[in-house]
């Protein structure tokens, strides 16, 4: 849930990276973290296991500066996308204002992605709240190994698979290169500031 500070205009929320184990998320978070030094406020926090595995999220705070007078701040996590972590992705979802889907484009992911989001709409659902009217975009990730002759699902495969009741913004992208991560988040942004004017009434 979005803290909001009236009387200093700030306000801060949630945007938290959700899909499969080994989809890309915590790659998302890394080139975020060098691509916007500036925006960034504080160190990126990796709870990680002996691995590259994310154990309980990562964590990191960026600040948007002004909007309508109002001091933006952001906290951006990912949860663990392996099977097992079950609890620990609903505890991080605990509290979100919006959400960045990331699927990951491997023929062989597939299935595992279509179980992670019908997870996410389980979870929300748990917190009382709907898919449907939580902001959420999509991001099609692993674009980049089609170069290697890698077979990857089409985007239009992709978007029959996740996105057809759906219907939110979706991005092809390529969280190691860098290419969509920031479309991807900036549209979720957007979104998510959209979603909290309407409840708070708070930039008028
Ligand atoms: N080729 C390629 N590899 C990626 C991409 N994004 C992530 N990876 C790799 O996929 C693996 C899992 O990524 P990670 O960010 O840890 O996934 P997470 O479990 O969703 O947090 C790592 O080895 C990454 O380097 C991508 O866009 N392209
Ligand atoms: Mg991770």
């Amino acid at each position: 849930m979005a803290i909001f500070n009236l009387k200093k205009r700030e306000i801060e929320c949630k945007i938290v990276y959700y899909g499969p184990g080994r989809g890309g998320k915590t790659t998302n978070l890394e080139y975020l973290f060098k691509a916007y030094k500036k925006q960034v406020t504080g160190e990126m926090v990796s709870i990680n296991t002996e691995g590259d595995r994310t154990l309980f999220f990562d964590f990191l705070p960026i600040g948007l500066g002004k909007i309508r007078g109002c001091d933006v701040r952001v906290q951006l996590y990912t949860v663990p996308g392996q099977v097992k972590y079950s609890s620990t992705r609903k505890l991080v979802l605990r509290g979100v204002d919006g959400v960045v889907f990331v699927a990951d484009s491997l023929d062989v992911r597939r299935e595992k992605n279509m179980l992670s989001l019908q997870d996410l709409q389980k979870n929300l659902k748990e917190y009382g709240k709907s898919i449907f009217k939580t902001p959420l975009v999509l991001q099609y990730n692993k674009r980049d190994l089609a170069d290697d002759g890698i077979p990857l699902m089409s985007i239009e495969q992709m978007n029959k698979d996740l996105n057809r009741q759906l219907k939110v913004p979706s991005f092809p992208g390529s969280a190691v290169k860098g290419n969509g991560v920031g479309a991807t988040l900036k549209e979720c942004l957007k979104q998510t500031l959209k979603s909290l004017q309407k409840e708070f009434k708070w930039a008028q």
